[in-house]
């Protein structure tokens, strides 16, 4: 088929997904179409049978413009790409401003012929920024018009309901998924110049954005250090950046903490990985975690959101309440002490991030698309 895929660009979960999402298609035989203000960060390279579509923003600067209207940047590039291109599926991910968008172009090319509009919602779009009263509104309504909408969780579908009360909505639940050919342990990972010998190595992954707590990261870390060498490796950026870096100074944990940047490829660092920290104070699936558990790393995280749906408390990981740190340490110095139930943990970890394969998860995807016009 021929599938349009609008996602944002920048470093995070819902652009990560969709950008997956489109590969795997691609390799499947379909035609994957992305349309962005920039190329999303994890398409890299040349892939067959993808392409990308660069929303013009070159007017951005008109005097006129305080804040330049992308979405309407955005609709217009949707459907000049659907009606060019023949596109059969818009596949937007990220309700805001996407669902719109789609709505809009979807409007455009009615009189010529039918697109149908697919909507994934994948966290703050709903738990957060769709809740702001500007938003709340319009939101619901492209969530109502979209063809098909899906959540990558079941919590985030009973968030849906219950933020929204949707009543012509039928939200389904596809949750998020792994590339087990590139996520996979490596037994013979080299931890050379991730951290010193002898070092357990800790990683955390993320925007730095409030919602992850990165100074609640540093807190936990600074409890393993204490029990034993450790090396925390925090890959990402974002506004709480130098919040977590003061942290690791006032903890005297500064010398054991890299702060690595944001980085496209991070499975040589997962693979070199004891633990994966992930103590946010929301989070609606945490692909962070599937697949830092899919590289063997299990994950000490939040009890909340979808993160039970992807960790199985004291099996595959560790959950305790966002903020208990106190807990969430001591439970990750015990794992990292008992060698034998660490590596039941991490292989339990592995099991686990291998129900949510790619090959499990994109034909249901795929049936989606293939189901008719309604
Ligand atoms: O909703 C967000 O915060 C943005 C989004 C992103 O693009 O980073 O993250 C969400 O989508 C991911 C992919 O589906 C999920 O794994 C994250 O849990 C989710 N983040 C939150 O719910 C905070």
């Amino acid at each position: 088929m021929k599938i349009g895929i609008t996602c944002y660009p920048t470093y995070g979960g819902s652009g990560a997904m969709a950008t997956e999402l489109g590969l795997a298609l691609a390799r499947r035989g379909h035609e994957i179409h992305f349309i962005s203000y920039a190329s999303p960060f994890r398409l890299r390279g040349y892939a067959d049978r993808v392409y990308f579509h660069e929303v013009d923003t070159t007017i951005a600067h008109y005097p006129l413009f305080d804040h330049f209207p992308y979405t309407l940047a955005l609709a217009s590039k949707q459907y000049e790409v659907a009606r060019r291109e023949s596109l059969e599926i818009l596949h937007v991910h990220y309700a805001i401003p996407h669902a719109t968008t789609a709505w809009l172009a979807r409007e455009m090319l009615r009189p010529e012929r039918p697109i149908r509009v697919i909507t994934t919602l994948h966290g703050t779009d709903i738990t957060l920024v769709g809740q702001e009263a500007s938003f709340h509104e319009i939101t619901k309504f492209s969530i109502e018009r979209s063809d098909v909408v899906t959540a990558v969780s079941n919590f985030l579908r009973d968030e849906t309901y219950r933020t929204f009360g949707c009543v012509s909505c039928d939200v389904q639940v596809i949750p998020n998924f792994v590339n087990l050919t590139e996520y996979c342990p490596d037994p013979g990972a080299s931890r050379d110049g991730l951290a010193p010998t002898g070092h357990k190595v800790i990683t955390h992954i993320s925007n730095f954005r409030e919602v992850k707590r990165v100074r609640d990261v540093v807190r936990i870390f600074a409890r393993i250090r204490k029990a034993m060498p450790a090396t925390l490796v925090m890959v990402g950026d974002g506004p709480d950046r130098s919040d977590a870096e003061r942290e690791a100074s006032l903890l005297g944990v500064a010398d054991n903490v890299r702060f690595l940047g944001r980085l496209d490829r991070v499975t040589s660092i997962l693979q070199g990985s004891d633990l994966f920290l992930l103590p946010s104070q929301t989070e609606s699936f945490g692909l962070a975690a599937l697949e830092a558990m899919a590289c063997g790393a299990p994950a000490v995280a939040s009890r909340i959101g979808g993160l039970p749906e992807v960790i199985d408390d004291g099996v595959s990981g560790i959950l305790e309440p966002p903020g208990s740190v106190e807990a969430m340490g001591r439970r990750a110095v015990d794992l990292l002490l008992a060698p034998a139930r660490l590596q039941a943990t991490r292989e339990a970890a592995i099991a686990k991030a291998a129900t949510f394969s790619a090959e499990r998860i994109v034909p249901m995807y795929e049936a989606l698309y293939r189901e008719p016009a309604g």
